[in-house]
């Protein structure tokens, strides 16, 4: 059941899909709360053992609880403990215990949640504009109102299968020859890769949709040279169009109006990588059709995918905020000795960057209607990243292309994907990216990963082995890293032979995770979970954060510790536990139900199989394209018959609902014996009871 109540007057986010006619009563579930000052905001009475769900990219753990989030697009690359905000704004939330409530407080600006941060039972959701929507969702379980949830805001944006293959990525790659320089390493080493990433250097001058003729002189040729070798090149997009005479996107843009505006009419500028640039004004239709025209030329060079990065939007500073940063040291009392004052200094000028202050300050044109940006913030990466996705669909309507973006709002999930943004090369990066991902999948982010090996700061070879162990089930599996940092690529880290085996586990895994994948865009589900939303009965399982479910066969328990040689897991049923130290060379053993330490060597990848589940497997091969899905190996814990249905298709084209997408691999009893049954050749079954 879905109820929906509509607050004064909300701008459109177009976040759901659904038909869902408001409710004329006040809201029930929750308490109205309007304060002298006419501030609404609402609450809600969590019983001791409730667990909140929800808020896709956010800090901390699976459950919310104890802790205050502000949905507010931020481009905070530092996401230490304390913060409230990181890239993307997803205020849906469910409350889980006894009674099930999902919320999703739609609004386009700033809303606060405070789940038990001031007052321990006490939920409280301040939105910083009184005219919002909110729905209420009530269900059977957390899971059941994830999935009502799903329904109502629309299918998932789907990926090319190639975008399942190893990606490499780091800021920045500066010409055609380090970008050969990476490949042939990777291919020396037999590592599997399948794409390259483009960070901003690639561009003439940091501008959008052009490439440097300096350091890529045959562009169109170097993307046919790198495909050649089973790499696809994938561009970075930023939001801020330079200011440059002559550079025809600035041009159109001032002449046909379509950068965001100052109250005096003139168009906004602010400081980003290329310098003074103007934001495009993603909310105005006719901005968002040109912008999305311009990815063609890219494409028509053959590039298949992008990266939207910027997008909350990133500002370094504005001319006003300038000004006042040096009217304020002009004016400095320099026979001070009040040591608050160089504080006040100091924060005028680390304080430039992304400054409230200059997002109250410009102004939209949706399709007529004039909205100050605060008030919308959190739809611009959303916008700028539906602006690409309808374009994609005009430019080749036929065909998938890699889309995701940095900052992002539900209803921006039909459009593309998300990274995490700017993470750092720390373990408890790690452990926050694995509890991040389930969050993601409930709000509808299901092509999603974090900066494998992190963003920031030096990596370690045991973080970056560890991290991509875990990495190898996220549907995007990028190594990404900062400018400044230690090289990062696989080969940069002694012997490679555990990157190899770990990154050939993914690929020999593909078949199953692109069809869980596929299942959960297809049916608005989810492919990585909780262990609580397939266990809802075990107490225990509730309070596990660092565990995993993969699609509906395996359990997955990463190692996110430094110099570990293995973790505790914990076992809600008897389970099959699959040691993999390469794609062939795996040990079995059945586990109980209950709490183990597991040994997990560096390079080794534990997945536990749940009873009657059967995994399959191919051979592995260095880039997707030489995937060989004729046959398989299955591996399966069952002593009775059962049926596993694979997704598989072109992973290009969008024919989806074909039946002929759909395979069964089935384990049946003949003569007293358990066999595998496929269309496919099975070369090998391993079964165990
Ligand atoms: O201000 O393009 O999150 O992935 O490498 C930094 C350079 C801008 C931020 C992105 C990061 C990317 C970087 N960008």
């Amino acid at each position: 059941m879905i109820k929906k109540y509509i607050y004064g007057q909300p701008i459109e986010t177009n976040a759901v899909v659904m038909d869902i006619e408001a409710e004329k009563d006040s809201i029930q579930a929750l308490n109205e709360i309007q304060t002298d000052d006419g501030k609404l905001f609402f609450t809600y009475f969590m019983e001791n053992d409730d667990i909140v769900y929800g808020l896709g990219e956010a800090n901390r753990g699976i459950n919310k609880r104890g802790y205050i989030y502000e949905s507010f697009c931020s481009d905070d690359p530092l996401h230490t403990e304390e913060k409230r905000s990181l890239y993307g704004a997803h205020n849906f939330i469910v409350i889980s215990g006894i009674v099930n409530i999902g919320i999703f407080v739609d609004t386009p600006s700033q809303v606060q949640f405070d789940i038990g941060y001031t007052s321990k039972n006490v939920l409280k959701i301040t939105p910083s504009d009184d005219n919002l929507k909110i729905y209420i969702i009530d269900g059977t379980s957390a899971y059941d109102i994830v999935k009502q949830f799903r329904k109502m805001i629309g299918r998932s944006y789907i990926a090319p299968k190639w975008a399942f293959g190893f990606q490499q990525s780091r800021w920045s790659y500066y010409t055609e020859d380090e970008i050969r320089e990476v490949v042939k390493n990777y291919r020396e080493n037999h590592i599997p890769l399948d794409a390259v990433y483009m960070d901003i250097d690639y561009m003439d001058g940091y501008k959008d949709f052009t490439v440097s003729e300096e350091r890529f002189p045959n562009f169109k040729d170097f993307v046919q040279e790198m495909r050649q070798q089973g790499i696809r090149l994938v561009p970075i997009i930023d939001a801020g169009v330079k200011i440059e005479e002559g550079y025809d996107i600035y041009e159109e843009g001032k002449y046909y109006q379509l950068f965001c505006k100052k109250a005096d009419g003139s168009d906004f500028t602010a400081g980003v990588w290329p310098g003074r640039t103007h934001f495009p004004d993603f909310m105005n239709t006719n901005a968002r059709n040109w912008f999305g025209s311009k990815y063609q030329k890219l494409i028509s060079d053959g590039i298949e995918g992008f990266w939207n990065d910027m997008n909350e939007p990133a500002m370094f500073y504005t001319d006003d905020g300038i000004k006042e940063a040096v009217d304020y040291i002009k004016e400095f009392d320099f026979d001070t000795n009040d040591s608050n004052k160089f504080f006040e200094l100091r924060d005028k000028l680390t304080g430039l960057a992304n400054r409230r202050k200059d997002y109250e300050s410009f102004y939209h044109n949706m399709d007529g209607q004039i909205v100050r940006h605060d008030k919308v913030h959190n739809l611009y990466g959303y916008y700028m990243t539906r602006a690409a996705g309808e374009a994609f669909e005009y430019i080749n309507p036929d065909k998938r292309m890699l889309l995701f973006s940095r900052s992002s709002y539900i209803g921006m999930h039909r459009y593309g994907g998300v990274w995490t943004g700017d993470n750092q090369s720390w373990w408890s990066h790690l452990l926050l990216n694995i509890k991040m991902m389930p969050s993601l999948n409930m709000c509808g982010f299901i092509y999603s990963g974090a900066d494998l090996g992190g963003f920031g700061s030096n990596c370690t070879r045991d973080l970056l082995l560890r991290w991509l162990a875990f990495g190898i089930f996220t549907p995007l599996m990028r190594n990404h890293t900062a400018l400044g940092t230690r090289n990062q690529e696989c080969y940069n880290f002694g012997d490679t032979q555990e990157f190899k085996n770990i990154i050939a586990i993914r690929y020999s895994l593909i078949p199953y995770l692109y069809s869980e994948y596929m299942k959960a865009c297809l049916n608005d589900d989810m492919m990585i979970k909780p262990l609580s939303f397939e266990y809802p009965d075990d107490e225990f399982a509730k309070t596990v954060e660092d565990q995993l479910i993969i699609g509906e066969s395996i359990m997955i328990t990463p190692v996110y510790q430094q110099n570990a040689i293995g973790r505790y897991v914990y076992l809600p049923e008897d389970m099959l536990l699959v040691r993999f130290a390469s794609p062939s060379k795996r040990s079995c053993c059945v586990m109980h139900k209950g709490i183990h330490f597991i040994s997990v060597g560096l390079g080794e990848v534990p997945v536990f199989i749940r009873k009657n589940k059967l995994l399959p497997l191919c051979r592995s091969v260095e880039c997707i394209d030489m995937l060989d899905t004729s046959k398989f190996e299955i591996i399966s814990y069952t002593d009775r018959e059962i049926t596993y249905t694979m997704y598989e298709d072109d992973g290009y084209s969008k024919n989806y609902d074909s039946p002929d997408n759909f395979v069964d691999f089935a384990i049946t009893e003949n003569d007293g014996q358990l066999g595998a049954v496929c269309k496919k050749t099975i070369v090998k079954l391993s079964l165990f009871q």
